[in-house]
């Protein structure tokens, strides 16, 4: 029996922990032979831990071999001691009429405060995967306040977008989901992000080759992918979050098996025209169980380079505004 993974989870109480925790302690995550401890952490209000005790009494009674403990927690210090990973789900949500900004600064400071305990407690090989939004710029404000952890331990996710933009080319395509590959996602996680449609294959073809609509790819299609979340809204009346929860499925399960080459928003180190300082969606491949390295050499025509320097524009737009937080 291997020794079982902590797993820290924030926002556990949320729509998105009540899609992903089943996964985690199913293995679905980490593999069906790793088992898991989950430490749980919401936030110190009673309705919020009475519905975690609630989620917990469910995950008791799937009766998971695989689920070692659970700790149930709003204490930063004892939800991600000793944690392998922390998935930073949980996030203020914009209310009405809240200016961008001011969700950027107050989430910033959770993410300030989970940054610095997160360095000070977590395990030696902690790694770090953050979905609440903004979530490009809350990680990169989580990383700058670690001394201990280095910038690559922490990164974003993009994968719903990945996830999203290869049903779309498959659809389109008339072909089966498993015929697209090699379709990544460029920049934030918002609106303005590139999913990079020239460098997919369809059944091995170039994407384009295949579909033969240049003004669909750059039209409809990149605005189907960046809008999706707002589409759903519109459809379910609440955001998505059991596709959500199974993209981090995706995510860490990627950046656990060595050669998985993936979308994940990490450390730009000034690759694709990203700021080098700057979280940005990128390909990368898996090394080792954890690291990973910046897939290069894809080149960007004038299309991409534009939809590139967009997406980057908003990120260091969103950098400028929390400047006060960082380092
Ligand atoms: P919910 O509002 O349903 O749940 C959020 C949970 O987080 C709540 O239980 C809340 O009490 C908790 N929480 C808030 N602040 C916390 C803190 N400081 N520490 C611990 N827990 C905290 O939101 P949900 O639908 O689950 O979405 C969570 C986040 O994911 C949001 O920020 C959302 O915008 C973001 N998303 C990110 C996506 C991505 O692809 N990166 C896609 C889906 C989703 O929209």
């Amino acid at each position: 029996m291997k020794t079982p993974l902590k797993v820290a989870v924030t926002g556990p109480a949320g729509q998105i922990g009540y899609s992903l925790l089943f996964r985690i302690a199913s293995g679905a995550m980490f593999g069906p032979d790793q088992p898991v401890i989950l430490q749980l952490i919401e936030v110190p209000v009673e309705k919020a831990m009475q519905a975690l005790e609630g989620v917990a009494m469910e995950l008791d009674d799937c009766a998971f071999p695989l689920l070692k403990g659970m700790v149930l927690t709003s204490d930063l210090s004892v939800g991600f001691a000793d944690a392998n990973w922390c998935l930073l789900v949980g996030a203020k949500p914009r209310g009405p009429g809240m200016e961008r900004a001011d969700l950027l600064k107050d989430n910033g400071k959770i993410f300030t405060a989970q940054g610095r305990v997160i360095d000070e407690v977590a395990a030696a090989d902690a790694r770090v995967a953050v979905v609440g939004n903004p979530a490009n710029t809350n990680c990169m404000i989580a990383a700058s306040k670690a001394r201990r952890l280095t910038p690559d331990r922490f990164t974003a996710m993009v994968r719903l977008d990945q996830n999203r933009a290869q049903t779309q080319l498959a659809k389109k395509a008339g072909v089966d989901l498993t015929a697209v590959k090699d379709i990544f996602i460029y920049g934030n996680h918002s609106p303005t992000m590139f999913p990079a449609f020239a460098h997919a294959t369809i059944t091995g073809e170039p994407a384009p080759a295949v579909i033969k609509d240049d003004a669909w790819l750059q039209g409809p299609f990149c605005e189907t992918v960046g809008k999706r979340g707002a589409a759903i809204i519109a459809a379910r009346g609440a955001s998505s979050a059991a596709s959500a929860a199974n993209a981090l499925v995706d995510h860490v399960h990627s950046l656990v098996t060595p050669g998985a080459i993936h979308s994940v928003a990490v450390k730009s180190e000034g690759h694709y025209g990203f700021d080098p300082n700057v979280w940005a969606g990128m390909p990368v491949r898996t090394t080792t169980p954890g690291s990973y390295e910046i897939v290069t050499g894809y080149t960007m025509d004038e299309f991409a380079v534009g939809k590139i320097a967009a997406t980057n524009k908003e990120l260091t737009d969103e950098r400028a505004m929390v400047a006060e937080l960082l380092g």
